[in-house]
């Protein structure tokens, strides 16, 4: 859960143009459901046609945009197509029902966090970084929402580079929500956001995968591990110095952290041991 992009293919927007804008949804049982704001365009258009397609990209602080762009790359993302369905008042209230459980066993997560969760946390600086924060103006009917079913009948992935990959549709049915996503931005913001958390960072690219990093950032978390941007030298000039770049790099987990606490466990573990490893080598400086 959390934002989203919404593309509806629409014919009476002006000479042909595509109409999108950005809408919340959650998933329940494998299928997306959207809240589109009462005024939004989407509305009357869906009526007129219902296909529609939304991009979805993993929610990460808003920074990292500003260090893509410089880099000329688009985060990883999922694009899906296929038509709307509006619910029916009954079937909004059983959707709303399980939004609200979904936010409820969110903070209880959070509040019940130890000390080493909270840790990462603290140093989060959002004001609303949390998807169940995101959700719940939905609930509180601050605004006028209507509620669509979104019936699949493509999913793309598209990568950094912009590669496309079809995805099964089984394996869409397949899925389950990561653990860490409702988490994932304030957990990344978090990290950033120390300076020690970062320097172990530059460790890591250090230890495990022998790149020689200046600088570097908490990009994606998931069960699986986690992404880093990186700087690094790309280059050698001819006076010596070096040119750098920021590079994407993978870590993964030995095990997969099935919960926020298992996944800050493992990050401190990993640092423990980047830090043994270097107060191994001598004549390190
Ligand atoms: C869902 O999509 C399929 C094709 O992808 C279509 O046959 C079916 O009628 C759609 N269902 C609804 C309720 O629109
Ligand atoms: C890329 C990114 O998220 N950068 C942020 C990480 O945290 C620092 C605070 O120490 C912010 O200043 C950066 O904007």
């Amino acid at each position: 859960m959390g934002f989203l992009l919404l593309f509806i293919w629409c014919v009476h927007v002006s000479k042909g143009g595509i109409y999108s804008s950005k809408v919340k949804y959650i998933l329940k049982k494998g299928k997306p459901y959207l809240w589109v704001n009462e005024k939004d365009m989407h509305n009357v258009n869906t009526i007129i046609d219902d296909r529609a397609s939304l991009a979805v990209a993993s929610p990460f602080p808003g920074p990292l945009a500003n260090l893509f762009k410089s880099m000329q790359k688009l985060p990883a993302r999922i694009a899906i197509t296929g038509n709307v369905v509006p619910l029916k008042e009954e079937k909004v209230q059983l959707v709303a029902e399980s939004l609200r459980e979904v936010m409820l066993s969110e903070q209880r997560q959070i509040n019940e966090a130890p000390y080493t969760v909270s840790g990462v946390l603290s140093s989060s600086n959002l004001i609303t970084t949390s998807r169940s924060e995101n959700l719940k103006e939905l609930l509180d009917g601050v605004e006028e929402y209507g509620v669509y079913r979104f019936n699949l009948s493509s999913c793309m992935f598209i990568d950094g580079h912009g590669r496309i990959h079809e995805v099964d549709m089984e394996a869409i049915e397949a899925s389950k929500v990561d653990p860490l996503a409702f988490l994932s931005a304030k957990l990344i913001d978090g990290i950033n956001r120390s300076e020690s958390r970062r320097r172990a960072l530059v460790l890591f690219c250090f230890v495990y995968l022998n790149a020689d990093a200046r600088d570097a950032f908490m990009l994606s978390v998931d069960r699986k591990g986690f992404d880093v941007l990186a700087k690094v030298p790309s280059s050698r000039l001819k006076d010596g110095t070096s040119e750098y770049v920021w590079k994407q790099f993978r870590f993964p987990f030995k095990e997969e952290a099935l919960d926020v606490e298992t996944f800050c466990h493992q990050l401190v573990k990993m640092e423990e041991e980047a830090v043994k490893k270097v107060s191994g080598y001598s004549g390190l400086t």
